[in-house]
């Protein structure tokens, strides 16, 4: 079983946080964290190790998606993720257009936890015209078990 969640942002800290940067830009250090602007997520590309458990948090005030549009070849449809839960892309969309399936409304979150390595992009459905896309690296573990952070 895949961890789906919708979480409230804590309310308190991060309107106050926003307040004059309404980029909503992560922050340095938040390593697993994407934001949302009103037609951007920040950072676009995203590189996280395999397990990480990645947030994804309206930051804006508009509401959004976060939609896998395609998986990694070889990776198991187990692995698709979108906001709401879906199965698939396809089922994603039709969602939004019927109901606003898989709304992500300001200050709600999501998370998703990538298990399998590859290369994941993702959209935002009612903005994808406005070219909100953006992309997870999955790096798989280093054999040795060493972090590999040190140095470039
Ligand atoms: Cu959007």
């Amino acid at each position: 079983m895949k961890r789906r969640a919708f979480l409230a942002l804590a309310g308190a800290g991060v309107s106050t946080s926003l307040a004059g940067c309404f980029d909503g830009s992560a922050a340095a250090g938040e390593d697993n964290r994407v934001t949302m602007t009103q037609v951007d997520f920040r950072p676009e590309e995203l590189t996280v190790p395999v397990g990480t458990t990645v947030s994804f948090d309206n930051t804006s005030s508009h509401s959004h998606t976060v939609t896998a549009s395609g998986l990694p070849d070889a990776t198991d449809e187990s692995e698709y993720f979108a906001s709401g839960g879906f199965d698939d892309y396809d089922a994603a969309k039709d969602a939004w257009d019927a109901r606003s399936g898989g709304i992500l409304e300001p200050g709600e979150a999501y998370e998703n936890t990538f298990t399998t390595p590859g290369r994941y992009d993702y959209v935002c459905i009612p903005h994808l015209r406005a070219d909100m896309v953006g992309v997870v690296y999955v790096e798989p573990e280093d054999e040795s078990g060493n972090e590999t952070t040190s140095g470039y």
